[in-house]
């Protein structure tokens, strides 16, 4: 029997930082996951080294279900970003090895493709509502068939969204820079823009937004209602998602179809928001969720109650994220849309992926397992360097969730 001899934990930096595992089995076989968490990467780096590596080795790697139960009911610990994305780095690599043993790329081992593609949505923005119209005729331009649509917000300047040259990358300091926030400001002015767009551009294609947690259930409602004839494909984290109940009050007051899940990280966070289908999509990722294996049992409840996938996919989600999220995507019944934000070309120099854009959707080639390959080489030409997500101040001087 085949056993996991070695299993290295990658910490670099190349064109933002990423964490990345490598599990190597006894016959010679390795499989890749990504264990990035923009801004605590050295929190899953330690979770992974000190508390999960010695654990492997020697374990068999085919039994992906029983590591994923040990890993969950093993630690007392449960849930929680960086334990769960440490749990989906080791599910995701093994998935990958299970895919090369096999020789079947990993979407053949889920069930075979349900699609010739995965739709994806990309991220036009701007600094002002001409800036942005511009971005997103250059996406359309590009093949897109969504385009999500975030611009500044005049009275606070930059915001969430809103890409600073040729990639968005929203970690771009060494401490948490704070940036102001008016959720009055917003209101005024989002709806507009987005009005703009359609009245602009038409209605052949999908429009999407990222309200990103800023705004109270009766704000979100309030915003949902005032952009219905705008028809958005989904307003995404209108509210922060700690209390599934509160999404109930948006719901009775729009028909805006909602988007929720990225930061979540298990299917007991999504669990009312699906089952009483408080949401239209949920976004959990392979790599903050649990990894394949609990993202497959997310969706598959998602699907009970017509809700469908539209999993996070910003740049700070590696490739290894990206490629898995295809094949997942590829094979599940309830597919929505994936996120998708090309990676920068330094990102692209470590990591060696399979994935094809084409005519505004995703695919693969046959190659076995995940079809990423990792070149540690250049990635030690990029050495990690402390970067922060900002965080989010009201006018008056107090914290507001970024
Ligand atoms: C955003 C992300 O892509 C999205 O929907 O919410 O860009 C998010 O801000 C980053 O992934 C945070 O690291
Ligand atoms: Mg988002």
């Amino acid at each position: 029997m085949s056993t996991i001899e070695r299993a290295e934990v990658f910490v670099a930096g190349p064109g933002r930082n990423f964490v990345t595992l490598r599990i190597t089995t006894s016959d010679g076989v390795t499989g890749l996951g990504d264990a990035t968490l923009n801004g605590r990467e050295l929190a899953v780096a330690s979770y992974l080294r000190d508390h999960v590596v010695p654990l492997l080795i020697g374990r068999d790697p085919a039994r992906i279900e029983d590591m994923w139960q040990y890993l969950y009911r093993g630690p007392y610990w449960r849930r929680g970003p960086v334990t769960m994305t440490s749990i989906a780095a080791v599910d995701t690599a093994l998935w990958d090895i299970k895919g090369k043993v096999a020789g079947l790329p990993v979407y053949q081992l889920l069930g075979g493709r349900s699609r010739d593609g995965v739709m994806v949505y990309g991220h036009a923005s701007g600094a002002d509502t001409a800036e942005l119209l511009d971005d997103v005729v250059r996406f359309r331009e590009l093949g897109y068939q969504a385009v999500r649509a975030q611009a500044a917000v005049p009275e606070v300047g930059g915001t969430y969204g809103v890409r600073k040259g040729a990639i968005y990358e929203p970690a771009a300091s060494a401490l948490p820079e704070e940036q102001p926030w008016s959720t009055e400001a917003y209101l005024r002015f989002a709806p507009t823009y987005l009005e703009e767009i359609r009245s602009k551009l038409g209605f052949d294609f999908h429009l999407l937004h990222d309200v990103h947690h800023r705004l109270t259930p009766l704000e979100a409602a309030r915003f949902g209602k005032s952009v219905e004839d705008v028809q958005l494909f989904w307003m995404e984290d209108p509210t922060p998602a700690e209390n599934q109940e509160a999404f109930r009050l948006i719901r009775q007051h729009t028909t805006t179809p909602i988007a929720v899940g990225e930061v979540l990280t298990s299917i007991w966070d999504v669990q009312h928001l699906i089952t009483e289908q408080l949401i239209d999509y949920v976004r959990t990722t392979v790599v903050h969720a649990g990894g394949i294996t609990h993202l497959r049992r997310i969706f598959d409840l998602a699907a009970l109650y017509q809700v469908r996938t539209g999993s996070h996919g910003a740049t700070d989600l590696s490739p290894v994220t990206l490629a898995a999220a295809v094949h997942v995507d590829l094979s599940v019944p309830n597919f929505g849309i994936q996120e998708y934000m090309e990676h920068a070309p330094e990102t692209m120099e470590v990591f060696r992926s399979g994935v094809r854009f084409t005519n505004g959707a995703l695919d693969l080639d046959e190659t076995p397992g995940l079809g990423v390959e990792y070149d540690e080489k250049a990635a030690a030409r990029f050495p990690y360097e402390p970067r922060y997500l900002p965080v989010a101040r009201r006018l008056d001087g107090s914290v507001h969730d970024w």
